[in-house]
């Protein structure tokens, strides 16, 4: 746990990242913008994801309503499945889960499936599910992370729990592959803060 808190940071006011997961209160109005950040050995797939390949970790990032796309139901930018985050089969995930909006989000790691739950609360791995997951982790200052073994291979969501909101848009794609040889990300993803 220490070594994933010592990768990450906040660009604004560092709110204490030792703290209990939903530490509501004292943060600034301003929104944070949590990046991940790349120690030495890691490579970095982008701002929101970085690995060691030979730990086969992977720490990535992932913020509810980064920007407006999909009128904030969207993470890291992504909404409705058009991105698509790939890891290796095996490797361990550690997934930083941040809500800057102003109303609750959560996530889940959900089994891919049609139609998208109302509210999602299967989780396709075990403790990958934030605090919160059908009230949402605290608007602006919400946070938690999950840490969990990618396996079995296939297809997953990453979801928001709040009933309406990954119906509403508000889940990208997760792919545990056998054959993937490092993490990638395709598809909508923000470019910036
Ligand atoms: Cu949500």
């Amino acid at each position: 746990m220490r070594l994933v808190i010592a990768r990450l940071a906040l660009c604004a006011a560092a709110i204490p990242l030792l703290a209990a997961s939903d530490h509501a209160g004292s943060a600034p109005a301003s929104r944070a913008h949590p990046r991940t950040i790349v120690a030495p050995g890691d490579t970095k797939v982008n701002q929101f994801i970085s690995y060691n390949a030979t730990a086969k970790t992977v720490a990535i990032t992932v913020t509810a309503a980064l920007n407006s796309a999909q009128g904030g139901f969207n993470f890291n930018g992504g909404s409705s499945g058009n991105q698509t985050i790939t890891v290796p089969l095996g490797w361990t995930i550690n997934i930083d889960v941040y809500n800057v909006d102003a109303i609750p989000h959560s996530a889940i790691l959900i089994t891919d499936q049609t139609p998208i739950p109302n509210g999602p609360s299967q989780a396709a791995f075990p403790r990958a599910y934030t605090d919160h997951l059908s009230d949402g982790l605290p608007a602006q200052t919400g946070h938690d992370s999950m840490n969990f073994p990618a396996t079995p291979a296939g297809n997953y969501l990453i979801a928001c729990g709040v009933p309406g909101h990954a119906p509403s848009g508000m889940y990208i794609r997760f792919v545990v592959s056998a054959t993937a040889k490092a993490p990638t990300n395709t598809g909508t993803i923000a470019t910036g803060p």
